[in-house]
């Protein structure tokens, strides 16, 4: 027996036989490879701690018993969790000789099997259970309230119970419920134990959106902001008000969300759409409340039913003539909002990152259930149908015309120089995993830049202006643009659904602009456009922004470069008085050698890897961009350069 155990045999307070050790050995298990139980111990992985106890809850109210969840981040990081269901089970388990209780948050995997008829339809790909969290955490309080009295257990260390679950006090008889509280363990979340305030507020709006009915009680007392404190979410809509809730900076088409839900083999369906004037998809697939990025066998069957419906409308009355070819999923597509929620009892998960509904049964239940209510809506609304049916007919010939415009941008060979675009001051180098482009804005930073660079792997593409919005454009205008047509051609990977990112010719892609709105706002019309066209590039991890500094303080021969304006202000310090101060408005006012030293040497400069944490956000974020208010959009880009994270070199 290791030291470790021994020393924990002697802290705990009541004996401990061969099967405690095995329970501790299990926690103990979680706590040297959490990466194998939650998805990393950054602050994603910080945030799984509350999703999983939050399913709990949300099983509790899906199956009737609960109405409320209320979630609340105590000063310190606390998180207390607590439901207004039938309270956990508070007798003993046989098996294992504990309380029912003890055994959930020592036990791994034994919430599910101690369940008893009702399934659980949360969890999947973050159920790894109550015991995970407690392994993880500094200490962790479950309460249950039940005929009047308080029963409770408290863990510490990384999940040994102090004690054995009893009656603490009494409270209200009719009061019923569980209550979880716990800090996350900073020793093991090296990274950050603070919640992110709008990471928590988002995802409880999803599953209120996403669970009709249940009401999420969101409170976060680290805020003083009376506004922004708590927040109620309840929708009796369920997805047709989230679908009004995406759309809602958007202009609509047609009046009605087209609804509908069903459920088939145990298995709940749940879709709802609306279309807008604009050209892009938005389709989220969610399986037991989980967003399955990568779609899958749910989002087939909706896609297999919106094409079949809509081209049998289209021909029966008339929309489509005789001579005319089908109109394909993408014109089906285009302009809509769609949310699509599978509850499975049983759902495999497959793709690179587990987020695609696998279930082959589901693809027929969907496009049963969708296809028969979507029918039945554009029969019943031929005003709604007429729109919808124009604007399909009309993105099946934008379609034909894009496909021309978009083959003139094709290269023949991606290695064939002639054809790069006349800007771009190449690198030397063919080895794309050492390569990087700098987009740059204006000529004369691009200038500065090509000077400056090391051009054996260094590439710089200048670009005029601003860029076009590739949220208003169509396909076609968007394939016409010169300073897009020159970014697709020197990246030579194709766009949309013909990216192949192993014939990307630089690894890194980094967007080099001006520390100042107008900066910002190119900055995001770029990630717009990879966003729309370029996607895998931002999954894979390809893009980034490059930090100038701000400021440059000189005092004699000694030069220091601000990035931030708490870094002037060390610097300020440091030099004590005599110094002076330049502040950069523009990349243009640095020179050659500035610009390489501060933000293009690899030794010195500081790039932020562009991610896209989950696709409503980044969705949100390009809504907002369209909208028609400026102040927001002004404030908005110069708040959130933020779907941008991750320190990288
Ligand atoms: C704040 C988190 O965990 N609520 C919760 C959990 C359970 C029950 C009720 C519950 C379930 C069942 C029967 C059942 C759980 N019980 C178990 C186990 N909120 C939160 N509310 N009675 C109560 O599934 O049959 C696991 S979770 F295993 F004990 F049944």
């Amino acid at each position: 027996m290791s030291e470790e155990k021994k020393e924990f045999d002697i802290r705990v307070d009541h004996e401990y036989g061969d099967q405690d050790i095995q329970v501790l050995d299990g926690l103990e298990a979680v706590r040297k490879r959490p990466g194998m139980y939650i998805a990393s111990t950054s602050e994603k992985g910080l945030h799984h701690l509350v999703w999983e106890i939050v399913d709990n809850g949300i099983d509790e109210a899906m199956a009737g018993y609960a109405t409320t969840i209320t979630v609340t981040v105590e000063k310190d990081d606390i998180i207390c969790v607590e439901d207004d269901g039938r309270g956990m089970p508070v007798g003993m388990n046989e098996k294992t000789g504990k309380s029912t209780i003890e055994t959930i948050f020592t036990v791994l995997h034994a919430g599910g099997k101690f369940g008893g008829g009702a399934y659980k339809v949360s969890g999947g790909l973050h159920g790894v259970g109550a015991s995970v969290v407690n392994a993880l955490s500094e200490w962790l309080e479950v309460s249950v309230f039940h005929e009047g009295n308080i029963y409770q257990i408290r863990f510490e260390n990384g999940g040994h119970p102090i004690e054995e679950l009893k009656v603490v006090g009494t409270c209200d008889k009719n009061k019923h419920g569980s209550l979880i509280r716990f800090k996350a363990d900073p020793t093991i979340f090296t990274e950050t134990t603070v919640y992110n305030y709008e990471t928590l507020r988002d995802r409880l709006r999803q599953l209120a959106f996403l669970n009709k009915g249940i009401r999420i009680v969101f409170k976060d007392n680290r805020i003083e902001d009376e506004n922004k404190k708590e927040h109620t979410f309840m929708f009796e809509g369920g997805l047709k008000q989230y679908v009004e809730y995406l759309n809602k900076n958007r202009t609509t088409i047609h009046p009605d969300v087209i609804y509908c839900e069903g459920n088939d083999q145990g298995i709940e369906c749940e879709v709802a759409v609306q279309y807008n004037d604009g050209y892009n998809p938005n389709v989220y697939t969610f399986c037991n409340n989980i967003n399955t990025a990568e779609g899958g066998t749910h989002e087939e069957g909706f896609r297999l039913a919106l094409n079949r419906v809509i081209n049998k409308y289209a021909r029966d009355k008339g929309f489509l003539k005789d001579k005319d070819e089908n109109l394909t999923s993408d014109d089906c597509k285009e302009g809509i909002t769609a949310i699509i929620s599978v509850k499975h009892p049983d759902p495999q998960y497959e793709g690179q990152t587990k987020t695609k509904l696998g279930n082959t049964e589901v693809r027929k239940i969907v496009s049963e259930i969708f296809g028969t209510q979507l029918e039945r809506f554009l029969m019943e609304n031929p005003d709604q149908a007429k729109s919808i049916m124009e604007k399909a007919t009309l993105a099946s010939q934008a379609r034909l015309a894009a496909k021309k415009a978009r083959e003139a941008t094709r290269r023949k060979n991606p290695l064939e120089i002639g054809s790069l675009p006349g800007k771009l001051a190449d690198c030397s180098s063919k080895d794309a995993s050492i390569c990087e482009i700098y987009i740059v804005e204006g000529d004369s930073a691009g200038g500065s830049a090509k000077n400056g660079r090391d051009s054996h792997y260094q590439a710089i593409l200048p670009l005029r202006g601003k860029i076009l919005n590739v949220e208003k454009a169509r396909q076609s205008r968007v394939y016409e643009n010169a300073e897009i047509r020159s970014m697709i051609t020197a990246f030579g990977c194709g766009v949309m659904d013909e990216v192949d990112t192993s014939k990307l010719r630089y690894h890194k892609i980094v967007i080099m602009t001006d520390a100042d709105v107008d900066g910002a706002h190119i900055r995001t019309l770029l990630l717009t456009f990879f966003y729309r066209y370029l996607r895998p590039i931002i999954d894979e991890g390809y893009v980034y922004i490059a930090q100038p500094p701000l400021y440059k303080v000189q005092k004699g021969n000694s030069v220091r470069y601000a990035y931030t304006d708490r870094q002037l202000e060390e610097v300020k310090k440091e030099f004590g008085n005599g110094y002076g101060i330049q502040r950069y408005k523009g990349l243009g006012e640095m020179n050659a050698s500035q610009l390489w030293e501060t933000t293009m040497d690899p030794a010195n400069r500081t790039l932020i890897r562009v991610t896209i944490e989950d696709a409503e956000a980044a969705d949100q974020a390009f809504s907002m961009l369209m909208g028609e208010e400026v102040e927001p959009r002004k404030n908005f880009i110069i708040e959130n350069a933020n779907f941008v994270q991750n320190l990288d070199i």
